[in-house]
């Protein structure tokens, strides 16, 4: 075999963000650099020689180029076996699961998730450790060193391989194996959920809506939903995945799923409706008249998870991202099991898991998941929904007000301000990071701050310390703002608010959400100013 060693100068923005590189198309397309960066991960691993590395994508524009560049790059640097989905695809839970299945040494995700795809749009590559999950912050901080001091990449020279057909071939003295990428995934679904019992709640009548947002969960979505448990195809929209994705974000939230959203509060709407994002990791919850925010479907999942086969034996654990809220605290406390805070990044929940300390974990970023996978699973948590609803049957509604008279409920909203100047986000955050100390005691409307801190993550499990991880403001009487810039983004900077406010009174759990927080929506804007700092009036998206 004829391997190549290729020089290459170092590119100084390859550092991963909150999941890996993510950055436009062109950018990835410049000679050189994706190879740079798929060279500095590889020099970042030790002892894949002879090893098995799963390759898959959600099918986006630039998904099929990638792929044989990094088979090529495989075999060069000395991978045994490449296992990759056919036509490129692997949902990012399917990619965990196979990852672990076939016990890999690890993976290379690509995906810009929920971000456009497209000729001039997004694009991303993730690399995934051996348990299934993201590469941990020593990883992605040993790829970014090396990505600063890289002068070569290696490279195999064979033809591309034929992604389509499923089969065994060898190439450049390694194996590629092209699998099915769903058989396997839908499998592991039917270990976790009583699809008999679903399937009878279907048959009976009950109606489930889906939008695949011509994203990676298409064909999952037809192979589960429709053909393993009956749900009408009709009722699943945009079921075949695109390049890029028709044109829209395939970002399940109540902005760019906004048809579903219509469709579930139109008098004659099907009683479940949900959506999932880019990669399949997301999830979007409605039910016949009721948003579920994901803070709420966390919560609302890990209380009632022990109905379905998977979790009959309860929950080892419960873990939030800090910025998510509260309501599912309420539950681990209620079930008398650990809660564990992390920071923003499905990566962080690995080691919990791994440690048999937590089952289900959540973040308000449309993610849910559990200890099946070490990623979010947009379709597990719409069949953990699913099969909560064959057994209770009752409406998704009822569901979510016995939910909140048993616990109380946490009115929460997120306010995104997207592609503000890098410079001013910054400034906004350093202004309201000298304040903090100043804070407490602030008397703001209605509200006075409590504390303020800025929050620092300790891995109990490893031992790692991650910093600055978002600006906290905590409120007397429990209310609470987050403030912290997105690592996902690939156009300036992503300001996010996060505002929650816990109502134990059944008789209030019917307030509009933004007027329930409406004195904290004052009280960010106060603290940071942000229309004088950004100038914007108005955030760019509200979930
Ligand atoms: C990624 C991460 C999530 C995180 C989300 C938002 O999701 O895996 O853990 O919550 O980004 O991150 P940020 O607030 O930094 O933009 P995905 O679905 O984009 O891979």
């Amino acid at each position: 075999m004829m391997i190549r060693t290729v020089s290459v100068s170092p590119f100084p923005d390859q550092k991963p963000g909150t999941s890996g590189l993510r950055k436009k198309v062109p950018v990835f397309q410049t000679p050189g650099y994706t190879e740079a960066f798929i060279q500095s991960v590889f020099d970042s691993l030790d002892g894949f020689e002879g090893k098995s590395l799963v390759i898959g994508g959600d099918g986006r524009f630039y998904n099929r180029e990638v792929i044989q560049i990094a088979i090529r790059m495989a075999a060069a640097n000395g991978f045994g076996r490449v296992l990759v989905g056919q036509g490129g695809i692997l949902s990012t839970p399917a990619a965990s699961h196979l990852i672990r299945k076939r016990e890999a040494f690890g993976g290379l995700i690509l995906s810009a998730s929920h971000n456009p795809g497209g000729p001039t749009e997004d694009f991303g590559i993730k690399y995934n450790i051996s348990n299934g999950g993201p590469a941990p912050e020593k990883i992605t901080d040993a790829i970014f060193a090396r990505s600063l001091s890289i002068d070569h990449y290696k490279v195999a020279d064979f033809g591309d391989v034929d992604l389509d057909k499923i089969g065994t071939f060898e190439a450049g003295g390694m194996t590629i194996e092209v699998v099915d990428p769903v058989t396997d995934y839908a499998d592991l679904m039917e270990t976790l959920f009583d699809f008999a019992a679903i399937r009878k709640l279907v048959d009976d009548g009950f109606k489930v809506a889906f939008d695949a947002m011509h994203a990676v969960t298409g064909p999952y979505a037809s192979e589960i939903l429709v053909r393993r448990l009956g749900v009408d195809a009709a009722l699943v929209f945009n079921a075949t995945p695109l390049e890029d994705f028709g044109g829209h974000h395939p970002d399940p939230n109540l902005v760019h799923a906004k048809a579903l959203y219509d469709l579930m509060m139109a008098p004659e709407a099907p009683d479940f409706g949900a959506a999932s994002d880019g990669d399949g990791d997301r999830n979007l919850i409605i039910g016949r008249g009721v948003f579920v925010t994901p803070s709420d479907s966390l919560a609302m999942l890990a209380a009632n998870a022990h109905l379905a086969p998977g979790y009959k034996d309860g929950l080892k654990g419960i873990a939030r991202s800090m910025p998510t809220s509260g309501a599912a605290d309420r539950v681990a406390a209620k079930l008398g099991v650990e809660m564990h805070e992390t920071p923003t990044g499905w990566k962080f929940f690995g080691n919990l898991l791994d440690a048999g300390r937590c089952t289900i974990c959540g973040e308000e970023s449309a993610g849910t998941g559990s200890d099946h996978v070490r990623e979010k699973d947009g379709l597990w948590a719409v069949l953990l929904w699913l099969n909560i609803l064959a057994v209770r049957r009752q409406s998704a509604l009822e569901i979510v007000k016995d939910h909140w008279a048993e616990f109380g409920r946490t009115y929460y909203s997120r306010h995104d301000y997207e592609a503000i100047e890098t410079d001013s986000a910054n400034q906004l955050m350093a202004a309201i990071e000298d304040s903090l100390v100043r804070l407490p005691g602030r008397q703001i409307g209605s509200l006075t701050i409590a504390n303020a801190d800025s929050f620092t993550y300790h891995d109990p499990i490893d031992g790692s310390v991650s910093r600055n991880q978002g600006l906290r403001i905590f409120f007397e009487g429990g209310s609470r703002l987050v403030f912290r810039l997105s690592g996902t983004g690939t156009s300036g900077a992503t300001l996010r608010i996060y505002m929650e406010r816990y109502e134990p009174d059944p008789a209030q759990h019917d307030q509009d959400t933004q007027a329930a927080l409406q004195p904290l929506i004052e009280a960010a804007e106060a603290i940071a100013e942000i229309s004088s700092r950004t100038g914007r009036d108005a955030p760019t998206v509200i979930t």
